[in-house]
């Protein structure tokens, strides 16, 4: 192992006790995040939504490539662009490109083609994913994009809640007029939209359940 660019690793130690604590509390205030659809218009500061980007832009990568491109818009005609394009292939999906089976998974969550939240929230956060650099016209390779793009917006996600925001997940499908609303470069794919802000006052979401522990780990000791 080469070892000659290295610089000491800062590390506060943690005691055993103290962990637990720390991840429990992290626990039960991660579990209170939920995905929402309904939006109040109450802005929110440029630089709270520069830090959840920057936090984001902290995820591991492959060969350390950050292959992500995180666009941020609050600009009212732009988000009124991108409603009206999502708004149309939705229109689609809900009228014939979604399976029955599909249409019967989504019925708990009360979805339909009208995404009103795309102009409410008062940003909308579209994360591109690399699929090579593209730099003064010259290509080079990234590695595992989907993993890292995929943990990068996982970490957004947690800094959102993190700030007392709520966020949605949002996937209209196909993406490919984000690229040519945002005037993105061709080697950017967009991955996810996720708009961000506070909930509607009057809010609810879906009663559903996260499965417990014993359904999605397995311990070997
Ligand atoms: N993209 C559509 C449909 C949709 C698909 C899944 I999978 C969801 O978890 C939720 C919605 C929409 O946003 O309505």
């Amino acid at each position: 192992m080469t070892t000659e660019n290295f610089i000491p690793f800062e590390y506060d130690q943690v005691e055993q006790k103290e962990s637990l604590e720390r991840v429990k509390s992290f626990y039960s205030d991660i579990n209170k995040r939920r995905s929402l659809r309904v939006f109040s218009d109450k802005p929110v500061d440029r630089e709270v939504i520069e830090y959840e980007i920057k936090s984001a832009g902290t995820a591991p990568s492959g060969a350390h490539k950050q292959p992500w491109t995180f666009c941020a818009v609050s600009n009212p005609e732009i988000k009124a662009k991108i409603r009206e394009a999502a708004e149309k292939e939705e229109y689609e999906n809900y009228h014939g490109r979604m399976s029955e089976d599909w249409l019967e998974d989504l019925k708990v969550f009360g979805t339909d083609w009208n995404k009103p939240f795309l102009e409410i929230a008062p940003w909308l956060i579209i994360v591109f994913r690399k699929t090579y650099d593209l730099e003064d016209g010259i290509k080079s390779k990234n590695y595992y994009v989907q993993e890292s793009v995929g943990l990068a917006a996982g970490m957004l996600l947690t800094a959102i809640h993190r700030a007392g925001l709520v966020s949605l997940t949002h996937t209209p499908s196909p993406m490919n007029f984000l690229s040519k609303v945002l005037n993105r470069p061709e080697n950017e794919k967009p991955f996810l939209l996720i708009p961000v802000g506070y909930p509607a006052d009057d809010a609810e979401v879906p009663d559903i359940q996260r499965k417990p522990l014993e359904d999605i780990s397995v311990f070997y000791e």
